[in-house]
């Protein structure tokens, strides 16, 4: 009889697409196009300027589009297909390259490029390659279509999922990702209060590294595969 399968949570962030091209948020120093990020990825900020933030999730939505996954991702999703251990992956990224990375079941607790939300209705449907403020709720036909994008002051989506799975773990990995954003930056504490081992494979030490049972320092391509195989 076999070991019990580890439950196993990852949980990435920009870090783990910075090698297949896609500029993580501390490279940019949070700025685009002269906004700070927490200025143009909040509700306040779309009210004020919806085509600058369309703009915005335009130009990541093409460089998503254009990137391919990397050794990171794929190491990822081998993992989770060999079966051995249970394994959910959390990702704070918007990108699809997991999933085309060969991961499945990934939950986006901050959303997706790949969907559009009605403001308005609630409706949510694919995004298409560029949207526009004054395009139509396909349900409700209001022109209040925005990026299903959990933007800063907004819920997260699927939290109670992920406090669950982080309750149950065995194992957390963090991996690229400087831990500044919350409720993410407390998913080691909730799993190590929950008697998990906590490791974190990042390019360099993040706001949390201290925290975690073992960090190590290093580029996602290098290290998950390391970690994986
Ligand atoms: C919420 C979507 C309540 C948009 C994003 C004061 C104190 C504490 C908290 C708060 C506070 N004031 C406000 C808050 C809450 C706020 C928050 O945390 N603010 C921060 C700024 C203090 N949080 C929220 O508002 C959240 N909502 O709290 O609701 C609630 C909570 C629970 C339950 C119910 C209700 C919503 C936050 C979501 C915001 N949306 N993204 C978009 O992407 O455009 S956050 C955005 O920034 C990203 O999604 C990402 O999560 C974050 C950036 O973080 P990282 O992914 O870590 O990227 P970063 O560039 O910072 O770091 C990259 C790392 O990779 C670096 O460490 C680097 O070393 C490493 N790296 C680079 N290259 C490599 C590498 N590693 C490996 N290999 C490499 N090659």
């Amino acid at each position: 009889m076999g070991a019990r399968p580890q439950q196993i949570v990852v949980l990435t962030g920009a870090g783990i697409s910075a090698e297949s091209g896609i500029p993580t948020f501390r490279a940019s120093d949070g700025l685009w196009e002269q906004h700070r990020i927490e200025d143009v990825a909040t509700p306040e900020g779309f009210a004020r300027d919806p085509a600058l933030v369309h703009r915005f999730y335009n130009a990541r939505r093409a460089a998503a589009a254009a990137a391919v996954p990397n050794a990171a991702h794929k190491a990822l999703a081998r993992l989770q297909t060999a079966g051995r251990h249970d394994l959910l992956i959390v990702t704070q990224n918007v990108d699809d390259l997991h999933e085309r990375g060969g991961a499945r079941d990934v939950l986006h607790m901050h959303g997706s490029l790949a969907g559009a939300l009605c403001a308005a209705c609630g409706q949510r449907w694919p995004a298409p390659a560029a949207m526009a403020p004054e395009d139509p709720c396909p349900a409700c036909s209001a022109p209040e279509t925005r990026p299903d994008i959990v933007w800063f002051g907004e819920i997260p989506y699927h939290m109670d999922r992920i406090w669950q799975a982080l309750r149950e773990a065995d194992l957390f990995v963090s991996i690229g990702t400087s831990g500044q954003v919350y409720p993410a930056a407390a998913f080691a504490q909730d799993a190590a209060r929950a008697g998990a081992r906590t490791l974190e494979l990042n390019l360099d030490p993040s706001a949390l590294s201290a925290e975690f049972d073992e960090a190590r320092q290093g580029p996602a391509t290098r290290l998950v595969p390391a970690w994986v195989d």
